[in-house]
């Protein structure tokens, strides 16, 4: 059991992205991460004056897991990774910690491994105490120094149960146009991971060592219970491809119209779903707002 655990998302106000979006990934690992703290914080420096770690840090800190999603910031990440205290545990992960692990262990002496991929089980099982040789995805230092790099880790199904750690939000995020809040509060849901498809210049569905995701989804049921908890009015999908079986669409969109969810919604889609009017009619009856779909070409060959 940690006594305290501090989840950080470290990227700072002056980065590319105006709207302040929430640290989904990262909520994930704290929720799955709950059951083996005493005591959980999660920090997101867009939030902060000065983006730091420091002030969080407890005299009972025991763990510290930084998100490190994109190639922005980097420098201010590995200064503020190299300015905790010695002997607290610190675990990385996200996307841009994936793509180059080694990175992260050398500029960083007190960074103890690296979780590529997927992170909730990864992070069960080292608060768990399962010895790190185990630990698939993990990328860690041997007792020679040498960094030791295990297995990949295969992507497991989504569980239905486990939901981000909203509650520990320090404060609601909102949409913003120009810097200045719209006051409509927003927020992101994962109903799905990968893509069955194989556009040839797509890379979200491919993890970062090159390998497609295939397409795994969470139950209709799951998605709108989560949906239920959220009181965020504008919801954004972050599934790559959202409309994959227009008859999981459909289900969610009755379970929304049944429990009266009254919300609206933005997600990626394709363009095959205009073979299926009646299927956009029952979204937009769901509050489905915006379908961001990509036209690359008319032709299929192109
Ligand atoms: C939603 C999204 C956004 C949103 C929301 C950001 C946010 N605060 O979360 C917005 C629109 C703001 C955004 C912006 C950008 N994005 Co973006 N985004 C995505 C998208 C579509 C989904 C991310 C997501 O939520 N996934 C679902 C969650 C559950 O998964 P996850 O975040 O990967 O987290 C898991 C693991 O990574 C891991 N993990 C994560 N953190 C941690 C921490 C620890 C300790 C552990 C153990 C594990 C762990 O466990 C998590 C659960 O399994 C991805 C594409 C994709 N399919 O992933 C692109 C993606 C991440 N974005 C990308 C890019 C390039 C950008 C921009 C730079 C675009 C631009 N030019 O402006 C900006 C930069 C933003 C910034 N610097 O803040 C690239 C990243 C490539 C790279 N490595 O750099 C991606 C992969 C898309 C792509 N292929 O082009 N993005
Ligand atoms: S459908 Fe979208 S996410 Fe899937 S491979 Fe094509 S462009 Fe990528």
């Amino acid at each position: 059991m940690f006594r305290h655990v501090l989840c950080v998302f470290p990227y700072a106000r002056t980065s590319s992205s105006k709207t302040s979006f929430p640290p989904l990934g990262l909520e994930y690992v704290t929720a799955a991460l709950r059951p083996f703290a005493q005591r959980i914080d999660l920090i997101n420096f867009r939030h902060q004056r000065i983006p730091s770690t420091r002030p969080f840090l407890r005299p009972e800190t025991d763990l510290v897991c930084y998100s490190i999603n994109w190639r922005t910031d980097l420098d201010l990440i590995e200064r503020d990774i190299n300015a905790l205290p010695p002997g607290v545990m610190t675990i990385l992960g996200g996307r841009t910690a994936t793509e180059d692990p080694r990175r992260w262990l050398e500029a960083c002496p007190n960074v103890d491994a690296v979780v590529c991929g997927d992170g909730e089980q990864a992070i069960a099982e080292i608060a768990a105490g399962r010895p790190w040789s185990e630990i698939a995805g993990l990328v860690r230092r041997g007792d020679d120094g040498q960094l030791v790099f295990n297995p990949p880790r295969a992507n497991a199904p989504l569980d239905d149960n486990l939901m981000p750690a909203r509650d520990l939000r320090r404060q609601p995020y909102y949409l913003t146009s120009k810097g200045i809040s719209t006051g409509v509060k927003i927020d992101q849901v994962a109903g799905s991971r990968g893509c069955p498809f194989n556009c040839k210049f797509c890379n979200f569905s491919i993890n970062p060592w090159g390998v497609k995701r295939r397409w795994a989804a969470r139950s209709p049921e799951s998605i709108v219970r989560e949906l239920e908890q959220i009181d965020a009015d504008l919801i954004i999908f972050v599934d790559d491809v959202f409309t994959h079986q227009p008859e999981r669409v459909v289900a969610i969109c009755d379970l929304l119209i049944a429990r009266k969810i009254r919300k609206h919604y933005i997600i990626n889609a394709r363009l095959e779903l205009a073979d299926h009017p009646e299927v956009i009619r029952k979204m937009e009856q769901a509050g489905f707002l915006a379908l961001l779909i990509g036209v690359e070409s008319t032709q299929d060959a192109t």
